[in-house]
């Protein structure tokens, strides 16, 4: 009776579990304060990761209580008091058998849909625009080659030149802005050490790594600014380079594109290039 008047009070705590879950009551695309489970999903990339995840999470609770109550059980009903003579039995071929066919079952359940996310972020067939992420330490250059392979270096806004409302060790002089509802393949690479390029509510993860070239790609379903950091540990100023995606409609982005190419031809200042007529890219970037 005890158990039945608590289960109101169990049920909310669990749709509040459920609706932190699925996001619900998640407000942007960046960190909050006590925040639990992932950030809402900005594309359908990041729905099908938090929707794997919810799928094992229900499932190591599952195992997680049934192993609970079996240990429960074993010290309650056959402790050395209630039990004083133990079973002799060293074998059961049938108990054998469905530990060992359970798991197994269970490691399939997961190991398909797990499988299939893994090679559909992988890269996407036909991308209608790429990004040249490249690392260094400690900011990010990003590159569009298809224009006039434009090299933009983006860096972090220290504490002391925030403005107000502005995110603490997220926010960044240049944002890497592209447009909403394309499929965009994100190059990696680095200069130095290897780093990650992360954002959490694009369902991006890919190391940065000097030589090697990686390739994913995400789409962004709506306008805003998407924040992830670099979470690869890369030196002293690992936690101070941020990256923030500005999303904006197509004509948009023209706009964008077509002041960026001309502020990097006018204004060193703004740490942009232009590739030159040998068509070296941004690795040239003057600092
Ligand atoms: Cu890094």
């Amino acid at each position: 009776m005890q158990l039945l008047r608590r289960l109101p009070a169990a049920l909310t705590l669990l749709l509040a579990a459920a609706m932190m879950l699925s996001g619900a009551d998640a407000l942007a695309n960046a960190p909050r304060p006590w925040e639990i489970g992932m950030q809402p999903a900005g594309n359908d990339l990041k729905s099908r990761i938090s929707d794997l995840h919810n799928l094992v999470l229900i499932i190591i609770t599952l195992i997680t209580i049934f192993v609970g109550a079996l240990l429960v059980w074993v010290m309650v009903r056959y402790n050395a008091t209630r039990n004083p003579v133990p079973s002799t039995t060293s074998h059961n071929t049938t108990i054998e058998v469905l530990w060992t066919v359970i798991p197994v079952l269970i490691l399939v359940v997961i190991a398909i849909p797990s499988f299939r996310l893994v090679y559909y972020l992988d890269r996407t067939p036909d991308p209608d625009m790429t990004i040249k992420v490249t690392a260094h330490q400690w900011y990010w250059e990003y590159g569009y080659p298809e224009a006039g392979e434009l090299a933009i270096e983006s860096r972090m806004i220290r504490d002391e030149d925030l403005k107000p409302g502005q995110l603490r060790l997220l926010e960044v002089d240049n944002q890497l802005v592209v447009p909403v509802g394309k499929k965009i393949r994100i190059l990696t690479n680095s200069v130095d050490v290897i780093h990650s390029f992360f954002i959490p509510s694009l369902g991006v993860q890919r190391y940065a790594i000097p030589g090697r070239t990686i390739e994913t790609w995400m789409t962004v379903d709506k306008p805003g600014v998407y924040y992830g950091q670099c979470n690869q540990i890369c030196g002293v100023d690992h936690s101070r380079m941020p990256i923030a995606v500005k999303a904006v409609t197509d004509d948009e982005y023209k706009a964008w594109l077509g002041q960026a190419k001309k502020a990097a031809l006018t204004d060193p200042s703004q740490r942009r290039v232009l590739a030159d007529a040998t068509g070296t890219t941004g690795q040239a970037i003057q600092r």
